[in-house]
């Protein structure tokens, strides 16, 4: 048994089939890097053991079969595919191969970006699109005329003077960023597949038996060369055929230019490469062709690509990795962010061990588990994300089958599942029915929470503790010396003198600081909690409707229907308070419901930070007395302080949501969710004028 030779066929086996999910299928299991690595392995192999090579390995042809499908087109000319480069040496390397295969000292060179689409090659007659086909296997590909036909950057007839009798064009169909991004956007919406990438988006969307279908799809397309020309002289060089394109009134990209030798070749390179994230389109490259036409003819082919072109590629942006952990993350506001660790692995030029996978939603849809093989991409300078799994990598145990003498397969991992608590704090984890993201309930208790609740806690608009900025917050939590904003009050003057670039004189201006800080208002404390959705005007409201926190402070009832009842008595009310919705009186008995969250306000309490007391709003004696209104839309000429300032005046409250209690919704234009509730609920509707005559 000759181990080599088995690997030759095995990458054989292997290359064949990806090529043929990749061209035949558009459904690609594995990046492109690792079939290049593949093929580049089995190139080596072959090139060290001549005697091994067949006729049918996939280092002899391009690409995949035809779709049967679609009517075979033979190239006259073949379709022929570029050698591939990575390094700068590849590339000194390639330029003294072709100076010396010319014999000359230095070359000129027509360059250009590498798009990432789809070759077709476009022959017209007398200026007419006779026929659009694609690569296929480089000897023949399919006829997708009438796709190509709804392409609309390609040109049905041609312009300009001189018209050839023949001509063949090359070039490539893909689809811009924002097109692809559109589409998966729709496709996702209509609950359709998605597509990994734009390349994948243009070859299913011009392998479409329906034209109509391509149609709808936006593709567009660049021109990059000339296989056949009849009845026209062309122009002597590369770039003279690009213009001569143009003047035809073919698409031929901007980014071009032409340069010598390999220094100019690699400066080319790096110019497009810090382009790259903003151009319009994927590219995977630059290509370097030889500007003569001439010295193109003298260099010809090997095998399947020319002498005198070459693909410099960038590296690579998607790769193959496992994922080792999922664990969660914990956001300033509490979410909870699932994180692939991943084995370490080399993508867009950088080393990637994390990549995130958004919220729960997106992992069950991806199905992501310890244990997969991952695509992972890493675009620019986007955080890394995981494309998806390799499901055929996914490890497999036997279990028994449907009968005594039969075995099955399954998972050995299983579907990942979200905490129901915070991994750091321990606190309940919550997601809203319609919400994508789980959040920690923790607030101010969390520690991966606490810095960022620290630096809120201490803020202008919360209780202004002078001198305590982010990088001191940092030092103090990660010398635990605070835990949570109660622990800021008992720092000592060693404590703080102790840390890094902390004078004595500055040590001092912050104790005192944090001394002022204790006589605060209760809107400022309560805005100062963190508590979700509680802004400023919010914790405002609050404090103006309650004068205290006390119904809030109490431990909800240990029984099940008892805490039920109680939290429904909380909600109803926080949604009496001016411009509390549900929403936001939820996040509020979230926070609440926490002990520690109680713990840190009594503290706080314990400590000294107090407030002055505030006088309640009074319900005053007036013909709107014990009835509730809600306010929503623009109303005509009342702003909705005046219009509320009018209601409190007659006796009447004014409550952020609509519910039964609800005795009048006061609807100007654009009102949203809060008149359908009303109209469902048969809550009497008024306009301003309503209001108005009801006061009069
Ligand atoms: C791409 N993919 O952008 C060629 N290509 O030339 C450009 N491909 C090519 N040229 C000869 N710009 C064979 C393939």
């Amino acid at each position: 048994m000759n181990s080599t030779l088995d690997r030759v066929s095995e990458l054989r086996g292997l290359l064949h089939r990806y090529a043929h999910e990749y061209y035949v299928l558009d459904a690609p299991t594995v990046p492109d890097a690792e079939y290049d690595r593949l093929f580049s392995e089995l190139q080596t192999l072959e090139y060290a053991h001549p005697e091994w090579v067949t006729v049918d390995s996939p280092t002899r042809r391009v690409g995949g079969k035809p779709l049967p499908e679609f009517s075979p087109v033979i190239h006259k000319v073949p379709m022929l595919s570029l050698n591939n480069a990575f390094e700068d040496e590849d590339i000194a390397a390639f330029d003294k191969r072709v100076r010396e295969g010319l014999g000359v000292t230095e070359v000129v060179y027509d360059v250009g970006p590498k798009f990432d689409g789809l070759a077709i090659s476009l022959t017209y007659v007398d200026g007419v699109l006779t026929q659009a086909a694609t690569r296929g296997d480089g000897a023949s590909g399919e006829d997708v005329t009438q796709n190509v036909r709804t392409i609309r950057a390609i040109p049905l007839r041609l312009s300009g003077e001189t018209m050839p009798a023949v001509l063949e064009v090359r070039g490539e169909v893909l689809m811009l960023k924002k097109d692809f991004a559109r589409l998966n956007a729709d496709q996702a919406a209509r609950g359709q597949k998605t597509f990994a990438n734009p390349r994948n988006a243009a070859a299913g969307s011009l392998r479409q038996l329906d034209s109509r279908i391509t149609a709808m799809r936006r593709l567009t397309f660049f021109a990059y060369g000339i296989a056949q020309c009849e009845g026209s002289v062309l122009p002597p060089t590369q770039s003279g055929a690009m213009d001569f394109l143009v003047n035809l009134g073919f698409p031929v990209c901007h980014e071009r230019a032409r340069v010598t030798g390999a220094g100019g070749l690699l400066d080319f390179y790096r110019n497009i490469g810090g382009k790259r994230p903003g151009l319009p389109y994927d590219i995977d490259g630059v290509v370097y062709k030889v500007d003569s036409l001439a010295q193109q003819e003298e260099l010809g082919f090997v095998s399947r690509a020319p002498r005198w072109a070459i693909a410099h590629k960038y590296p690579a942006q998607e790769e193959l990795t496992t994922v080792e952990a999922i664990d969660i993350q914990v956001g300033r506001t509490g979410a909870l962010t699932p994180v692939a660790r991943l084995k370490p692995v080399f993508v867009g030029g950088v080393t990637v061990t994390n990549a995130t996978l958004h919220n729960e939603d997106e992992v069950r849809r991806k199905d992501v588990r310890v244990g997969d093989t991952v695509i992972v991409r890493r675009a620019g300078d986007v955080i890394p994300e995981v494309v998806g799994v390799v499901l055929e990598k996914r490890p497999m145990k036997d279990v028994p089958g449907t009968d005594l003498f039969s075995t099955a397969q399954e998972p050995v991992n299983s579907p990942f599942e979200m905490p129901k608590t915070c991994p750091v704090c321990g606190s309940h984890a919550v997601k809203g029915e319609d919400e994508a993201v789980t959040r920690c309930t923790g607030g101010l208790y969390c520690a991966a929470q606490r810095k960022q609740a620290l630096w809120h806690f201490a803020s202008r608009k919360a209780l202004d503790i002078d001198g305590l900025g982010d990088k001191i917050i940092e030092q103090l939590v990660d010398a635990d010396l605070v835990k949570t904003p109660a622990d800021i009050y008992s720092l000592s003057m060693e404590q703080l003198a102790g840390l890094e670039r902390m004078g004595e004189k500055s040590a001092q201006n912050l104790l005192a600081g944090i001394a002022n800080s204790k006589n605060t208002t209760l809107p400022r404390f309560i805005y100062a909690l963190g508590i979700r959705n509680v802004g400023e005007a919010t914790a405002r409201d609050l404090a103006q409707h309650f004068g205290m926190l006390d119904p809030l402070l109490l431990p909800l009832p240990e029984g099940d229907t008892e805490r039920k009842q109680d939290i429904a008595r909380r909600l109803d009310l926080l949604t009496q308070v001016p411009d509390v919705g549900p929403v936001v009186a939820q996040s509020i008995v979230d926070f609440f419901a926490e002990a520690h969250n109680r713990e840190v306000v009594l503290a706080l309490i314990n400590v000294g930070v107090n407030w002055p007391a505030i006088e309640v709003n009074v319900a005053k004696e007036g013909p709107f007395n014990g009835k509730t209104f809600v306010l929503t839309g623009t109303l005509p000429t009342l702003g909705r302080d005046e219009a509320k300032a009018m209601i409190e005046a007659a006796g009447g409250k004014v409550a952020g949501s609509v519910s039964k209690k609800t005795s009048v919704v006061v609807a100007g234009e654009e009102a949203g969710s809060k008149l359908v509730k009303a109209q469902e609920l048969g809550v009497n509707i008024w306009s301003e004028e309503d209001l108005r005559a009801a006061l009069d």
